[in-house]
């Protein structure tokens, strides 16, 4: 079998309302990049990078299509030999921002193929661990909520059958924060895992000082404190509270994840798929954090990560966002424990949907 053609498709995703996530400005959009790698046998291999708020769309786009002669005529099952010349080839640019997100996408996509050729789920390629993986609600507990809305989205994604959900914190004074938290606790009850996500919003005192005040609210894990670069300022945070310290979606690279660890930056590392370079790169950081004992969760990208989580021994959780959903076929199945069940069927078990992508289709 051989790639015989990439073919792109750009699909503008927008949400009901803005997110509001200062930082990354407030959020109206995902706007995709959808990689298809078709063959000389007819399978097709698919992949996802994305955008926020169109911003440099057509630069992403660009950058995934310069990798196309990195897999012309490449058969699928040499496609582990992909991600190494692309790591070479972007070095002139560096292994971080759109070169390694480009790249991710192709990455994604020759896996999808490599697990379709054999007929198997990417999770079971990869030799999975389980078939079904503790999932939480995600971007759905906005700072901008007020806490009738916040106790109403909770106590919505409970009645979806979610066991776990995080929530947003840092952009309030302590005192509304820790209410805020208090809320969502006593809308949920005890045994609905909850976490707050900072987005780096805090100083080192100010995460220790909001750490404890809602350490009592029995958190999961408090992401982010402060910036993410700063592994330093994350390990004193980490050193000085009981509750797990979670971060990396803002780490390029496996590298990056490999400072978090021997810094022992974090509780819970949580590599981006897109940021780490796709699937090929996901995999090195989750055996790095094996290595250290560390536990791997994701980051948005569910239809993907879940393959991926199942096949690592070191997973805990699959953070799940709607974002991307519009374009794919198959949704998020929730067992009896709540967690996500991994598909069987081949690749990613997830799907472009035809008639979805003409719809998006970006202009
Ligand atoms: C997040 C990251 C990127 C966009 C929106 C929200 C958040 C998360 O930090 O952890 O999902
Ligand atoms: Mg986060």
């Amino acid at each position: 079998m051989k790639i015989t053609r990439l073919r792109t498709e750009v699909v503008h995703l927008p949400f009901s309302s803005a997110i509001k996530q200062e930082g990354l400005g407030d959020l109206r959009s995902v706007d995709c990049v959808l990689i298809y790698l078709e063959t000389d046998a007819g399978l097709i291999g698919e992949g996802l990078v994305f955008a926020l708020n169109k911003q440099r769309l057509s630069s992403l786009h660009e950058m995934v299509r310069s990798f196309e002669p990195l897999v012309a005529g490449l058969d699928p099952e040499l496609g582990g030999s992909f991600h190494a010349r692309a790591w070479t080839g972007i070095g002139f640019f560096g292994h971080a921002g759109m070169t390694i997100v480009g790249m991710a996408g192709m990455d994604a996509a020759i896996l999808d193929l490599r697990a379709k050729a054999c007929t198997m789920n990417v999770s079971r390629l990869l030799g999975g661990c389980r078939d079904a993986v503790p999932v939480y609600r995600s971007v759905g507990l906005g700072h901008d909520y007020s806490i009738d809305e916040l106790q109403r989205a909770a106590a919505g994604f409970v009645k979806e059958g979610f066991r776990g959900m995080k929530m947003s914190v840092g952009k309030h004074a302590p005192k509304d924060d820790v209410a805020r938290v208090r809320a969502v606790r006593e809308a949920i009850g005890p045994d609905i895992s909850l976490r707050a996500d900072a987005n780096q919003r805090l100083s080192v005192p100010q995460a220790i000082r909001l750490g404890r005040m809602i350490e009592p609210f029995d958190l999961a894990w408090l992401e982010e404190p402060v910036r993410y670069y700063d592994h330093a300022a994350e390990a004193s945070i980490a050193a000085a509270l009981d509750m797990p310290i979670a971060s990396g979606e803002s780490e390029y690279s496996p590298r990056g994840i490999l400072q978090m660890l021997q810094q022992r930056s974090a509780d819970i590392v949580m590599p981006d798929l897109q940021r780490m370079g796709g699937p090929t790169g996901f995999l090195q950081a989750a055996h790095l954090a094996e290595a250290f004992d560390i536990p791997v969760s994701s980051h948005l990208f569910h239809e993907m990560s879940l393959a991926l989580l199942a096949a690592v021994p070191n997973a805990i959780v699959l953070e799940y966002a709607p974002w991307f959903e519009p374009v794919y076929r198959e949704r998020i199945e929730l067992n009896a424990q709540g967690h996500a069940v991994v598909p069987k069927t081949p690749g990613w078990g997830y799907s472009f949907d035809p008639s979805a992508v003409q719809r998006y289709r970006a202009g």
